[in-house]
């Protein structure tokens, strides 16, 4: 047992070792590759360089992605290796107990029999027969405590080699691409697009002052929108004040086009209960599951009025929709307040309302409107809690129906299905609010 045990580790250490160092070297291989060719053979279609540059990004996303499930895999076997280990010398301590029986069992029988004149009845060959059972009894234990002996020896050196091997990945993991340098490197590409070498004094200019760069780049999805793409996709933009351009994805299809997704959640692989320094910078993929971060979403909202639109899915694939015509989230000092919110129309049901003014919580920074606890540790998510009901996009993933005691802690909707039930789709995006509309009075409501 134990050696199949050990094994089976050994099995799973060098696969995941080859794994992990031949995905390491294959990813510097494509990125110096993808570097190389780039330097060798400029385009001469600028048209298709921000097309590459696309999916540059979503092929460098997703290895990104692999890398950081790989090193969590191989997190999860060394615990399930310490957990056996621990398993094994408990295992260990009981072949002991058990041998100390036997042999204060021996040292009672041997006693007897030096005694016969006190056990003048005992049969003395069925006492020794019995005996010499307990003393090969006590070879067989003393082998198998060998063998366990060994086991847990090779298990320990087995460990011990994974957590090596582990810091050694980490580091190499430090080296590879990462999101942030995906990131600066497409915006350094698309700057370069917009401003070629011949241009350099103004290009590096641009960069130090922001100026060139808040004219020529769009402030957000319905600008890029009006100046001709209508590609549902990941687009650059600097909104109005903001230093550094950042990566959005822009929904152009939907009522309109030009949304702006600041939340996307459809399949579960994301994790959401995360803390405000997350909610504040973001996390995620702008290719899978995301959420934009506070800070950007105050850019995007805090200078100019938005609508916001939210587009909810159940487990039966049945859809609804909550439309805000107005909607903007104050700054950090603001606590990343829901500032403005009011306008609905929609057919979910406004479930976000009641929340209008709060702040936003995390489960480890309470700023909630419920004085003896925190809504976003106690309800497993982050959002703008005034109590803690009505709504949730950012709690746990649970796909449908749930028990009572799960109550208030999926990603639900209120008014849509309730908050026993965890839909299987939400996504918010903001849009800038259309200059010709009514504008907003105090109080949230709009005058006609
Ligand atoms: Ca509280």
């Amino acid at each position: 047992m134990c050696q199949r045990f050990t094994v089976l580790i050994l099995f799973f250490y060098v696969i995941r070792n080859v794994d992990c160092a031949n995905y390491v070297n294959d990813t510097r291989r494509q990125v110096d590759n993808d570097s190389r060719y780039r330097q060798e053979h400029p385009d001469p279609r600028r048209g298709r360089q921000s097309c590459d540059t696309d999916q540059l990004e979503y092929r460098l996303t997703r290895l990104e992605v692999q890398v950081a499930e790989k090193t969590e895999n191989l997190r999860s076997e060394i615990r399930e290796g310490n957990r056996r280990l621990q398993a094994l010398e408990y295992q260990c301590a009981e072949v002991h107990t058990a041998l100390d029986n036997f042999k204060n069992e021996i040292n009672r029988y041997a006693e007897i029999s030096q005694q016969p004149q006190r056990y003048v009845n005992e049969d003395t060959s069925r006492l020794e027969r019995r005996i010499d059972n307990l003393a090969k009894g006590m070879q067989i234990f003393a082998a198998a405590l060998k063998i366990v002996t060994s086991d847990v020896g090779w298990i320990s050196k087995n460990i011990s080699g994974i957590v090596n091997t582990t810091g050694t990945l980490l580091q190499e993991h430090q080296n590879i691409v990462t999101k942030q340098f995906l990131t600066n490197s497409l915006v350094d590409i698309r700057l370069h697009q917009l401003y070629p070498p011949s241009h350099a004094t103004n290009y590096n200019g641009a960069l130090s002052t922001g100026e060139l760069l808040t004219e020529s780049i769009p402030k957000n999805c319905k600008d890029i929108l009006e100046k001709g793409e209508t590609k549902t996709g990941i687009y650059l933009i600097q909104p109005n004040g903001v230093s550094k351009p950042f990566m959005v994805l822009c929904d152009m299809d939907t009522r309109g086009g030009g949304w702006t997704y600041i939340h996307n959640r459809f399949e579960g692989s994301q994790d959401f209960f995360l803390d405000m320094h997350n909610y504040k910078f973001g996390f995620g993929n702008l290719g899978g599951e995301f959420w934009l971060g506070l800070e950007n979403i105050h850019l995007l909202t805090g200078s100019e009025v938005n609508e916001l639109l939210v587009e909810l899915v159940d487990a039966n694939d049945e859809k609804a929709h909550a439309h805000y015509s107005a909607f903007s989230v104050g700054s950090e000092v603001e606590g990343y307040s829901l500032k403005v919110l009011s306008g609905y129309t929609g057919d979910a049901g406004d479930s976000l309302t009641y929340h209008a003014g709060s702040r936003f919580s995390t489960k480890d920074m309470d700023q909630d409107g419920w004085s003896d606890g925190n809504c976003a540790s106690s309800h497993g998510g982050a959002w703008w809690y005034r109590g803690c009901d009505t709504s949730n996009l950012n709690g746990r993933y649970l796909n449908g129906e749930l028990p009572e005691s799960y109550l208030y802690t999926g990603m639900y909707w209120g008014d849509f299905r309730g908050a026993q039930y965890s839909l299987s789709q939400a996504r918010m995006m903001v849009r800038p609010r259309d200059t010709s509309s009514s504008p907003i009075r105090p109080g949230g409501k709009e005058i006609n």
